[in-house]
Parts: structure tokens; C-alpha cells; sequence
């Protein structure tokens, strides 16, 4: 095969990413059979928890004012606050825009009740097909929690799962509020105490299964706040000491770690209201030394834990950095830490998730982590092509597809076709 020239390198490598089909390990979204879960359309694009500080802060509303109105109404205020009396410069309201282009809507009126029309016309089982090919995701992972009341109800009906979501455990309620967790463990039937016992322990294994049966997870995966440390006495390091990594252990199962959060630092914004601190990554490096045998993918919420995080993976192989998560996942941050990843761990780790809570976001998150992920290779192909490395298409090809999705089922060590839905 000819090896790639300078003059057309950037326009394949770009080509060769957005052709590239992505798997997305970290989302919030469901397929159309868990009804309202399902969340699509311009009324929560405008409502994504991400534009609420932003309208409460240009809008000069207060935040109870803010969520006395209806969904509909806040979207017009978001819409009339963010996209009309000013250009909308954040990452979130460019993806508002950006779906709307991708759909072929017309942004010259900037007419809101237009776009609720075409949403209103559309059939969801088809938009969600169309959604998916937009953005070339072939597989969407879910974040499943067996605490949340609407989704037990679901999942006990045992659902019908379009075969491109795959389903991970999530368990922080279970690990960060044991005290609540106890309570509705022992009103579901099992046998546990608040202030623990090795009956506990074998109980809330006993737990864990059942939803691994029920949900089929491809990880389990919790988040946890900056100041977690580990090991601990506390009830969250005994339930991740004999609890959950016996059972990713017992099963096979990796375990994914999001680190740096903290919640409800102004609970009066809801969903919205939790921030990032910078954790301890020696976390990291005890859980890597101790369970050498566990797989686990990490994504920290600090852009001052980016730098920790590439240097112990490259320490630990059983540790996979993914994604740039949330407050880090804009334009400025998501291309350091690619760039930094790909200096300190070449493509051995996950660029990027969506983290996506309505469907149509997936357009606007893969593009831009197509566009950095094409820039930051194309800085590195270039120097090793003025050093005469010959580089062909095929050779990038298998690069981009271990970034977008191959790293991570191999991590896992399982095969998308190999998952029972
Ligand atoms: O804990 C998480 O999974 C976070 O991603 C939160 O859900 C957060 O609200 C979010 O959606 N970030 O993108
Ligand atoms: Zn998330």
C-alpha cells in the first residue's frame, strides 16, 4: 500500500475518523423500550443539566424561579437567554446548534417551535437509527443503577435492549450512601445491617449478582468524590474491599472508576449543582498494586489529575484511561489530554465518551472528538513523515479503530457479538 503524503494527510486522517465507528462506554442514555427514560428533542436538549447554569447565570433568574417553570418554558428561556440576546459560545450550546445543522434544520430564523415541530413529527425507534448513523456510534454503553426506582421497574420486565446499548452496573448509591443503601437492600429482601457483617457482605454480593444476571453489564463502575481515599475502614472501602472487587474477580468483570466529584455543591441547581476537586491518585495506585488481576477503566473529573493519571498508567497495565469527563470535555482541555496521552501511553487508552442524557447529543460530542482526536494524530504523523517513516492508510486505520472502540473490547475481553441482550 502507498504510503500516506503530506499534501492529503490531514483530509484522510480526518476521513478515516469519522468513518471509524465509535463504541461509547459512558452514557446516561436508554433505547426507546425504557419509555421515559428515553430522553430525545430540542425541550431537554435546551434542558441538558449542562445549559441550566448557563441560563440561570445570563438570565439573572433565580435557580427555585428557574425550575418553578415548565420544561417548556425554560427551554424558550434557555433558547431566548443563550441562542438569541447572545452567540452561543459554550460547548453545549455549539452542540445545540451543531444537531440542529446535522438534521438539516433551517438555523436562519433561529424559530424554536419549528424545531419542536420536526421532533414532534418524528418517529422515535427510526430518529434513534438515524441518530446513531449521524454520529457512526455502533455501540452505546448505559449506566444502569438498580437503585433508581423507574429503572428497577423496567428492568424488572425484563425489557426488550436494542442490540447496539449494552448495559454497565452503576453502584454508587450502594457504595457511597450505605446507610440508605442498607434500607432498601433489607426491603428488597436481603439480609444486610447497616453497621455490617460478614453475612452483609455475603448479601450485598448476593445483591450484585442478581442485577449482574438481570442487566448483563459489560463493567461495573462508580464514581467517587476527590477526597476518597483507599483502603479505608469506611463502609464504601469495605464494600469495594469485599464486595465488589470479589465479584469483579468471581466474574470477569472490570471496574470502572470516575473520580473527582463532588456533589451537590449547590444542591439548589439540582443535577447540576455538583463540581470537581482534585483527588489523591494514590487511590489509583493501591487499587492497581493490590488487585493486579482487575481491570480498571478510570476517567478523573480535574484537569490537575490528567497528568497523574497518564504517568500511573503507564505503570500499571491492568489501569485504562478513558475519556474526557465532563467539566474537562470542552475544546481546550479535551485537546490536552489527548495530546498528553498520546506522548505518555501512544494509542493505548479511550479518547473520549459521550456522557451523553439525550440522544441527539451524540452528534455533537463524537464530532468534536473525532476533530481532536484527527488533530492530535496528524501532529504526530507529520513529524514522523519529515523523518521519512513511511505511514500507510491501513496503518492508521488500525490505529483510529483501536482508539474508537477496539482498546476498550479488549480490555474488557469480550466481543460485542459474544453479549446477550
Ligand atoms: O456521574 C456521572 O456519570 C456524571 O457523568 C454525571 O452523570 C454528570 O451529571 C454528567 O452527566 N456529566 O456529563
Ligand atoms: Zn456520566
Amino acid at each position: 500500500m502507498e504510503p500516506i503524503l503530506l499534501s492529503n494527510l490531514s483530509s484522510v486522517v480526518r476521513e478515516i475518523c469519522k468513518a471509524t465507528p465509535v463504541t461509547d462506554i459512558h452514557t446516561h442514555l436508554f433505547p426507546s423500550s425504557f419509555g421515559a427514560l428515553h430522553l430525545w428533542g430540542i425541550d431537554e436538549l435546551l434542558n441538558y443539566h449542562y445549559l441550566i447554569p448557563e441560563t440561570i447565570r445570563a438570565a439573572n433568574i433565580a435557580s427555585n424561579d428557574y425550575f418553578a417553570l415548565t420544561p417548556k418554558d425554560r427551554a424558550d428561556l434557555t433558547w431566548r437567554t443563550l441562542f438569541l440576546e447572545s452567540n452561543p459560545y459554550s460547548d453545549s450550546c455549539r452542540g445545540v446548534v451543531k444537531i440542529l445543522s446535522e438534521l438539516d434544520l433551517d438555523l436562519s430564523k433561529k424559530a424554536i417551535d419549528t424545531y419542536r415541530d420536526y421532533f414532534n413529527s418524528l418517529n422515535p425507534a427510526q430518529h434513534i437509527q438515524h441518530v446513531l448513523k449521524l454520529s457512526n456510534v455502533k455501540a452505546v454503553v448505559m449506566s444502569n443503577d438498580p437503585f433508581d426506582p423507574e429503572e428497577r421497574s423496567i428492568w424488572k420486565d425484563r425489557p426488550h435492549i436494542d442490540p447496539t446499548f449494552y448495559s454497565s452496573l452503576r453502584l454508587d448509591a450502594l457504595v457511597n450512601s450505605w446507610s440508605e443503601a442498607s434500607t432498601s437492600l433489607q426491603g428488597w429482601g436481603y439480609d444486610v445491617i447497616t453497621e455490617f457483617s460478614s453475612r452483609t457482605e455475603s448479601e450485598v454480593r448476593r445483591f450484585i449478582r442478581d442485577w449482574i444476571e438481570l442487566t448483563q453489564p459489560l463493567f461495573l463502575s462508580i464514581s467517587l468524590p476527590p477526597d476518597f481515599s483507599f483502603p479505608n475502614e469506611s463502609p464504601s472501602g469495605r464494600l469495594l474491599s469485599h464486595c465488589i472487587f470479589p465479584l469483579c474477580s468471581e466474574q470477569d468483570l472490570p471496574l470502572a472508576l470516575m473520580i473527582g466529584v463532588k456533589r451537590h455543591v449547590n444542591p439548589c441547581l439540582e443535577l447540576a449543582g455538583d463540581s470537581v476537586g482534585k483527588a489523591d491518585i494514590r487511590v489509583i495506585e493501591s487499587m492497581c498494586t493490590e488487585y493486579p488481576h482487575i481491570r480498571f477503566l478510570v476517567s478523573m473529573l480535574s484537569r490537575e489529575n490528567q497528568h497523574e493519571l497518564c504517568v500511573t498508567a503507564r505503570k500499571f497495565p491492568n489501569l485504562l484511561p478513558f475519556g474526557c469527563w465532563w467539566f474537562s470535555s470542552n475544546l481546550l482541555l479535551q485537546r490536552e489530554i489527548t495530546n498528553m496521552r498520546l506522548d505518555m501511553l501512544g494509542p493505548t487508552f479511550i479518547p473520549q465518551h459521550s456522557d451523553a442524557r439525550v440522544l441527539e447529543q451524540l452528534i455533537y460530542k463524537w464530532h468534536n472528538a473525532r476533530n481532536i482526536l484527527a488533530e492530535a494524530l496528524v501532529t504526530r504523523y507529520i513529524a514522523l513523515i519529515e523523518a521519512e517513516w513511511t505511514i500507510t492508510r491501513s496503518d492508521i486505520e488500525r490505529d483510529v479503530s483501536r482508539l474508537s472502540s477496539g482498546n476498550f473490547w479488549s480490555f474488557i475481553n469480550k466481543k460485542p457479538s459474544e453479549i446477550k441482550h
